[in-house]
């Protein structure tokens, strides 16, 4: 009989790849879905209306639903990936966010308690790195204590912790992944990687005048989203339920980040300045024979920094250490190094913006939305 899996946040960077890697694994894969006005599932259009990945409606806010579909799908394993996961967005909606990735994670638990599945079900809890917060060691294991510096970090130290105490209380096989940031050419086009990858595309093909960053001294151990997930799965089939923390143990800043990235589009940067005077521009711009058209970016400003996406509270220094999860799960943190991300990212976004032609414009309109701090 083939395994069961129910992936929550199924449309989501993450969901779309472990839908990938369990069916590839011969599992039968449920995932939930929310009702949209636009109903736009880009990152798993390619796997709808395969045999053996079914989608249902389930939102993490409302605890019928929840109960209604995993005693429908009664899954071996839960992978509870759904949460509002935009850190700047929670200071925002505080609530919303609290109620979702907090209480949400609870309604999972206790709907699996009460339909008598603990023996039989496994449940894998998206946690993440902001719990360390305001960071109180570096680099950053299982044992680091947790400072959480963000409505976000908060709720979800509420879902590491109500995680732990069902394991202990109920003998349920639930655990945390504690992730590092992991991007990808399906990251969120408002996550500081994605944006920048996009603005390095729109600007090398003539299609935006200037990326706008917040603090870009800002500290991220950045890995590859694709490679991640197997860890997810990787901890649901230990013998016992543990935590684990899951990184590369390498650190760059959101600067490094942006050089990188032009750089794969064909333009060097140098940065001159500090804080919101700081700018990046750009000192030699390669044109591809496409780019032959459009006037040389050389002396022009590329990169300037707007306070509207500065942070309340922000976390600075985050830097992971894989070696429980090396030892325990076999896994190689550094399958995809940074620098192969950040060009697989580029080059994705390059074709992409391309390929868009005259949509690629329109689609620049949200770009200058983004600069102006409209949406975050
Ligand atoms: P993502 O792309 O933002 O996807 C989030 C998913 O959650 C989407 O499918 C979204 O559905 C769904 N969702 C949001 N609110 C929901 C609700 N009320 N009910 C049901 N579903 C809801 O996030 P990701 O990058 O894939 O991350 C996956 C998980 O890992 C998240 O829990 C995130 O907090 C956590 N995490 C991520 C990272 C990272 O670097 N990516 C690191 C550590 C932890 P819609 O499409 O309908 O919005
Ligand atoms: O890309 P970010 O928005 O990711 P952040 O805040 O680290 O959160 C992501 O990773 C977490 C794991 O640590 C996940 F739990 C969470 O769900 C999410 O996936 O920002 C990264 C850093 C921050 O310090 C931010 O202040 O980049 C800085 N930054 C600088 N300029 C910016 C920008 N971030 C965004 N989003 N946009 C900017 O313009």
């Amino acid at each position: 009989m083939a395994k069961v899996a129910l992936i929550t946040g199924v449309t989501g960077q993450d969901g779309s790849y472990l839908s990938e890697f369990l069916l590839e694994k011969g599992y039968e894969v449920h995932g939930t879905i929310r009702r949209s006005s636009v109903d736009f599932r880009e990152r798993i259009a390619h796997l709808e209306g395969k045999p053996h990945f079914h989608l249902h409606y389930a939102d993490l806010g409302d605890s019928m639903s929840v109960l209604g579909v995993i005693g429908k799908v009664r899954p071996d394993e839960i992978y509870n990936l759904a949460a509002q996961s935009h850190v700047q967005v929670s200071f925002d909606s505080p609530e919303f966010t609290a109620d979702v990735d907090a209480v949400g994670v609870l309604r999972i638990l206790e709907a699996v308690r009460q339909l008598g599945m603990t023996k039989k079900c496994r449940i894998y809890q998206a946690s993440t790195s902001e719990l360390y917060g305001k960071v109180e060691e570096v680099p950053q294991n299982e044992n680091t204590p947790f400072h959480p510096y963000s409505p976000y970090a908060v709720a979800k130290q509420y879902g590491f912790w109500i995680v732990k105490e069902y394991r202990e209380a109920y003998n349920m096989y639930c655990c945390s992944g504690i992730l590092f940031n992991h991007e990808s050419e399906r990251r969120g086009e408002t996550f500081v990687t994605r944006k920048i990858t996009l603005a390095a595309a729109r600007i090398s093909q003539g299609l935006q005048d200037c990326l706008y960053l917040g603090n870009m001294d800002s500290l991220r151990d950045w890995g590859y989203a694709k490679d991640y997930v197997e860890c997810m799965w990787l901890i649901l089939q230990q013998d016992k339920p543990e935590d684990f923390v899951i990184a590369t143990g390498v650190q760059h800043s959101v600067r490094e980040f942006t050089e990188l990235a032009f750089r794969h589009a064909g333009i060097e940067l140098e940065f001159k300045g500090e804080g919101l005077d700081e700018i990046g521009i750009c000192v030699k711009d390669v044109r591809s024979k496409k780019e032959k058209g459009r006037e040389s970016l050389e002396g022009k400003v590329l990169v300037r920094v707007s306070p509207d996406f500065y942070r309340p509270t922000d976390v600075v220094n985050l830097w992971g250490d894989p070696t429980k999860a090396k030892a325990k799960l076999g896994w190689n943190p550094v399958k995809t190094t940074f620098e192969q991300l950040v060009q697989l990212m580029v080059e994705h976004d390059i074709a992409k913006v391309a390929s868009e032609g005259a949509a690629a414009k329109v689609r620049t309109n949200l770009a200058e939305y983004l600069e102006k701090g409209v949406v975050k």
